[in-house]
């Protein structure tokens, strides 16, 4: 079988500090067989990075990694794909900030990657690149020479036409994206968003999920992913044992414990969700003294603006909340910007009664499939999930609220807090079957499967 090659613009290399809180370092874990190789940026800012990839192998795997300079990061990461891709993914218009020179600068670390990956590669390897770091990635790795068939997955959502052509390089974009063989989304509307944009902007002919361009085919399609949801659910049931977890179990003194748990990231929907528990004391008083809300919250991409007047937000909303409802011996809503453990984690959500996900956009969201994974079969919580996030196609009997109504999402709560357990049962069994069913290893065999089956076709078409 051809050799794998994964690239991404962080590499998870095993103990490297940091790098293992995002979603994609978690999906990708059962990918990463003897042989495989695993190609991106090491983390490091130098000021004169070396000329060949640094090289790591860790059981069985390669790690190729290759440094930034300060400059090139804050025009490829900083500025271009999370100052002004990440927001117009999410729909937000309003945080996107397009400045020329930082697509420059996204365009020539894409370079870079593409030029020190390629002497790395042999002729039949299969690429697989990750995420809207890599959007140019395809052409440019083509330019160098590489033949073999290369994939792309966007972990975040797609637009459609009439929102991406607020991008003065949309045009760009898409034109790049279907320079790879196969594209794979993580929901049907994405796939078919990003179709529609291919025809509208490039003129290209769509045929079901393929698009047909300057004589080549492409094929967009929803690949959904998932998570390992066996171990993590025996991880969950290890983990009563974990300290802080009973820690926490033994402080609610008997009352209900909400979770959230999401990367500080003002596409999770944190301010509306936490006006939506104050909401949920107001309008349903009997849940006072009797719910904690516990959000885990990591800090994340604190270099772009955004998600530092984010955080002032958050402590601003969490203040007024306490200040407004706490006791003396009841503190309603705690709030953490550390990191838990994976293991505590999963534990935590076990004793969550009620899985908070409310994402104003999400290309999926693992947190929700990790929630219901955690539960106990016999006595599980509700899962309150946004219309918008890309779980909320698969996970239909939860609780699915639209994430802007802070008074719909208290609804919910106070449903899901007042649900009787064979309710919660069936609802539970009907979404575990699904988390188990549609899992990260799934997801990748689907995508592998179709990446072998689909670049045959690119010369031929
Ligand atoms: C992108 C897309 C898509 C969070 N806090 C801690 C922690 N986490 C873990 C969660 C989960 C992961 O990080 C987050 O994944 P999400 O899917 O929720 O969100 P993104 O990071 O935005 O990921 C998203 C995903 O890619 C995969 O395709 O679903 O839509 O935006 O696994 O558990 N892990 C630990 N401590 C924490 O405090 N250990």
């Amino acid at each position: 079988m051809a050799r794998l090659v994964i690239v991404s613009n962080r590499v998870p290399i095993p103990k490297a500090r940091g790098a293992s809180a995002g979603g994609l370092a978690v999906a990708l874990r059962d990918l990463l067989m003897p042989g495989t190789m695993w190609f991106g940026w090491s983390g490091r800012l130098v000021s004169e990075p070396a000329p060949q990839p640094a090289i790591v192998e860790a059981r069985g795997v390669t790690y190729a990694t290759v440094d930034l300079t300060a400059e090139a990061h804050r025009g490829f990461y900083v500025g271009f794909a999370n100052g002004a891709l990440w927001p117009l993914l999410h729909f937000r218009l309003g945080l996107m900030h397009f400045r020329r020179e930082d697509y420059q600068g996204y365009l020539s670390v894409n370079q870079s990657f593409a030029g020190s990956l390629a002497p790395l590669l042999q002729p039949d390897d299969t690429v697989w690149a990750h995420d809207y770091h890599l959007i140019p990635f395809a052409r440019m790795l083509r330019e160098e020479g590489f033949d073999g068939r290369l994939g792309f997955f966007l972990h975040v959502p797609f637009v459609p036409p009439s929102m991406l052509e607020a991008m003065p390089v949309a045009r760009e974009l898409v034109a790049d994206l279907c320079a790879y063989d196969l594209v794979g989304f993580q929901t049907e509307e994405h796939a078919r968003d990003f179709r529609d944009c291919a025809q509208r902007l490039l003129g290209a002919r769509v045929d079901g999920e393929w698009i047909r361009l300057d004589g080549r085919r492409v094929r967009a399609f929803a690949d959904p992913i998932g998570i390992d949801a066996q171990s993590f659910a025996q991880e969950a049931e290890r983990a009563a044992s974990d300290k802080l977890v009973q820690r926490v179990a033994g402080s609610l003194s008997g009352r209900a414990l909400a979770i959230g748990v999401d990367r500080m990231d003002y596409s999770k929907g944190l301010p509306h969700r936490f006006e939506a528990f104050g909401r949920l004391l107001e309008k349903h008083p009997e849940h006072k003294r009797a719910i904690h809300f516990l959000q885990i919250c990591p800090r994340s991409r604190e270099e772009v603006d955004e998600y530092r007047k984010l955080r002032v937000e958050l402590d601003r909303l969490a203040g007024r909340i306490n200040g407004r409802h706490s006791d003396f011996d009841w503190t309603p809503l705690r709030y953490s910007t550390r990191a838990a453990p994976r293991s505590t984690l999963a534990g935590l959500y076990r004793i969550g009664r009620i899985g908070l996900v409310t994402p104003l956009r999400d290309g999926m969201n693992l947190v929700a499939k990790e929630f219901v994974a955690a539960q106990p079969d016999e006595d599980p919580g509700v899962l309150v999930l946004s219309q918008f996030a890309g779980a909320a196609q698969e996970l239909t009997e939860a609780l699915i609220v639209n994430p802007f109504d802070p008074d719909a999402i208290a609804d919910a709560m106070h449903q899901g807090l007042t649900m009787p357990a064979p309710e919660r049962r069936e609802r539970h069994m009907a979404l575990k079957e699904k988390v188990m069913r549609t899992t990260a290893q799934a997801y990748c065999r689907r995508f592998i499967d179709a990446l072998q089956a689909t670049s045959f076709t690119r010369v031929a078409a």
